[in-house]
């Protein structure tokens, strides 16, 4: 394989807690509690979609133009939070990964639907591992609408083919499908078993997909 594909939350780092606590603070200045089980909904899909199933859970209507606050509010808090990340959150066997990947001669890119996913890989000191950086800030189309992945692909000038999608959310692997290109779902089997793999955590990556290696 000539390209891997990142996604970022859920993969390269556990950006989703800090995500749902910014939820979750958004709910209570709403006046209603955002629990832990509907997180999972949130994983993978852009921020307004994400607003519209928090307000969803909530039973609340808003105008376009508060949607638009809160969804703004929300990011306030979610930046305020990552403010302070470092390589110290990248999820364990990461690196050694990358570095597996780029020992062998493949291309790495980001394809995260979060338009902080530039700022967040800077922080955590990986931006220079990667060859192209596609988040949400380079897409209209959310996962599961492959636009981030064939967006990376084209970028790297590998064909769609040729490229594997390491994903730990259902609509990120379904996105990686829908651009015909090979994926890893990183997480529950079951959620994920659209995948050619599925591997439990970060840490079982390298052994997985390279085998035959030391
Ligand atoms: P932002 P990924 C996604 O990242 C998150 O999983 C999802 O929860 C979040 O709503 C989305 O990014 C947008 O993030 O508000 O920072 O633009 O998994 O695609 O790397
Ligand atoms: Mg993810």
């Amino acid at each position: 394989m000539k390209a891997w594909i990142f996604d970022l939350d859920g993969v390269v780092v556990d950006t989703a807690k800090y995500h749902y606590l910014a939820w979750r603070k958004l709910a209570a200045e709403l006046g209603f509690e955002f629990g832990e089980e509907h997180n999972e909904r949130l994983k993978g899909v852009s921020r307004m979609r994400s607003l519209e199933i928090m307000l969803e859970v909530g039973n609340l209507t808003v105008s376009p133009e508060e949607k638009q606050e809160l969804a703004d509010r929300k990011n306030g808090y979610y930046l305020e939070m990552v403010s302070g990340i470092d390589s110290s959150e990248i999820l364990p066997g990461i690196p050694e990964f990358i570095q597996r990947i780029k020992a062998k001669g493949g291309k790495i890119a980001l394809g995260s639907a979060s338009k902080s996913g530039r700022m967040i890989l800077e922080k955590l000191g990986l931006a220079e591992q990667f060859d192209v950086i596609v988040d949400g800030n380079l897409v209209q189309k959310a996962k599961p609408d492959p636009q981030v992945f064939l967006e990376a692909a084209k970028l790297l000038k590998v064909p769609c083919e040729d490229c594997v999608v390491i994903e730990d959310a259902k609509a990120g692997v379904e996105a990686a499908l829908a651009g015909h290109m090979h994926c890893v779902g990183v997480g529950d089997v079951e959620m994920l078993g659209a995948a050619d793999l599925v591997v439990s955590d970060t840490t079982k990556l390298l052994k997985a997909v390279f085998p035959w290696e030391k």
